[in-house]
């Protein structure tokens, strides 16, 4: 339903979304609070996908790519039960919520595997709202096609715009002749090429900026270029668009036609406002962003930056002929936003002292493709302790000559820029070659928890340590 049609802001408020719901007490035992617990079934198969033309046999949810938006609201418990029908194990990773432990998803971690022809059964109470994903912790497994969107409303926001569109992005190699593994043992064997990279505006990032050159194709909603999903509204309506990055290895710079985007959100977290141009989204980050629609048909461009090729959707608020696959919009020359460049308002900011310094040292041997943390691959690695209550900086310290999107598990941390100062909140910070990011979080909620690079190829390569509390 959410995939390219234009949905109006109400539908979602009045509930029509809700797959299923049961009656049950929750709350203290014998307080009788009653409430609801939706009820959804995610089906991790595999399936032959139409990329509008192209047709792959790949790993989805259900029968779609992206799987069908996880929608709930913030504060509502949700069950999820992940059944298992892939010829390997898998779990379910709800990137972004700051949930119990035992529900993060991550095997050998949080939970043991769940093994094909199993099931899983999550229950989750997202805290905040936002826009966020949910994605297999599998080896390699997000490189095939098992995501969705997870979008967390909060029934309090004012939620000035007329209607949303969530964008996914990806990139794609998956039953085009190769599949993760291939490329991954690929890599391993000596077959990486960075491909230098050298853009006036972001140089800084890195000498190169993915290692995987295969894609076949470049994807908005699981859709090429060539058959682009069409987004439809009227002149002068206002849109909130929620751009998810869902690819391994690709960062993607992102513009519409004629328009300026409003940034409002970074990682579900709301910042200061500002109009940008282009946007530059690295993997696993979510940018979310206000437009007002121009009168006309317009094409809203995701390149893969450093890398050749082009994913793009089409807006269209009148009669004409949409944009043919190669279109390039001026907008997308412009000196692109990153994530990590905003600053978020005050009431999501956090702040305190630390009370405990970490550091996360990122190093790789580009050679053998063996990418660490700390001087150690996950499984070998020390666990960086924590207590329940203080404040930690985490700072990700990158030795590499390419930037790594950073995200860290059951928590959510405040970016503090060089000079002190705030920037966002985030989940996942893009630290640019031979460079620093700080993340200060609270340590409010306990277990073990992750912290990897997401690129895909890089945490198969042992890129990922663990916080733990003691
Ligand atoms: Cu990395």
């Amino acid at each position: 339903m959410w995939s390219g049609s234009s949905i109006g802001r109400r539908a979602f408020l009045t509930g029509t979304l809700a797959t299923g719901a049961a009656a049950l007490t929750t709350g203290a035992a014998g307080r009788g609070v009653q409430s609801t617990l939706r009820k959804h079934v995610y089906d991790a198969n595999v399936r032959e996908i139409d990329l509008g033309g192209p047709i792959v046999k790949t790993w989805v949810y259900g029968d779609r790519l992206p799987g069908k938006e996880l929608r709930v609201r913030a504060g509502e418990p949700v069950e999820v039960r992940l059944k298992n029908h892939l010829p390997a194990d898998s779990t379910i990773h709800w990137h972004g919520l700051r949930i119990a432990n035992a529900m993060d998803g991550v095997p050998g971690v949080t939970q043991d595997p769940v093994r094909p022809g199993e099931e899983y059964r999550y229950v989750i109470t997202p805290p905040d709202a936002g826009t966020f994903w949910l994605h297999s912790h599998g080896q390699l497994q997000t490189d095939r096609g098992l995501y969705a969107p997870l979008i967390v409303d909060d029934p309090d926001e004012p939620g000035d715009y007329d209607h949303e569109w969530i964008i996914v992005l990806d990139d794609w190699l998956d039953g085009t002749g190769t599949n993760p593994e291939e490329v991954f043992h690929h890599l391993r064997s000596g077959g990486h090429h960075g491909g230098d990279y050298d853009d006036p505006c972001l140089g800084h990032l890195g000498m190169h900026l993915g290692d995987v050159h295969d894609y076949a194709y470049y994807l908005i909603n699981g859709r090429v270029p060539e058959a682009p999903r069409t987004f439809t509204g009227r002149p002068g309506q206002r849109v909130r668009l929620r751009i998810i990055n869902a690819a391994a290895d690709t960062i993607f710079r992102v513009a519409l036609g004629d328009h300026r985007f409003r940034v409002t959100h970074t990682d579900g977290f709301p910042v200061r406002q500002r109009e940008t141009q282009s946007l530059l989204l690295g993997m696993s980050e979510r940018i979310d962003a206000i437009v007002e629609l121009g009168d006309g048909v317009f094409p809203l461009v995701a390149h893969p930056e450093g890398k050749h090729g082009t994913a793009m959707a089409v807006v269209r608020t009148s009669g004409g002929a949409a944009p043919g696959p190669h279109a390039h919009p001026r907008e997308l020359d412009t000196c692109p936003l990153l994530g990590t460049g905003f600053v978020a308002t005050d009431d999501v900011t956090l702040t305190g002292r630390p009370d405990r310094e970490h550091d996360a040292v990122l190093t790789g041997d580009m050679h053998h493709f063996i990418w660490k943390i700390n001087d150690a691959v996950f499984g070998e690695h020390t666990p960086l302790p924590v207590r329940s209550g203080e404040g930690v900086r985490l700072r990700y310290v990158n030795r590499t000559m390419m930037p790594h999107p950073m995200h860290l598990h059951g928590h959510t941390f405040q970016v503090i820029n060089p000079d002190g100062g705030f920037g966002p909140r985030k989940d996942t910070a893009l630290v640019p070659a031979k460079s620093a990011v700080d993340a200060f979080f609270v340590a409010d909620n306990p277990g073990d928890w992750v912290t990897h690079c997401h690129n895909e190829y890089h945490m198969a390569a042992g890129m990922m340590t663990t916080v733990v509390y003691t």
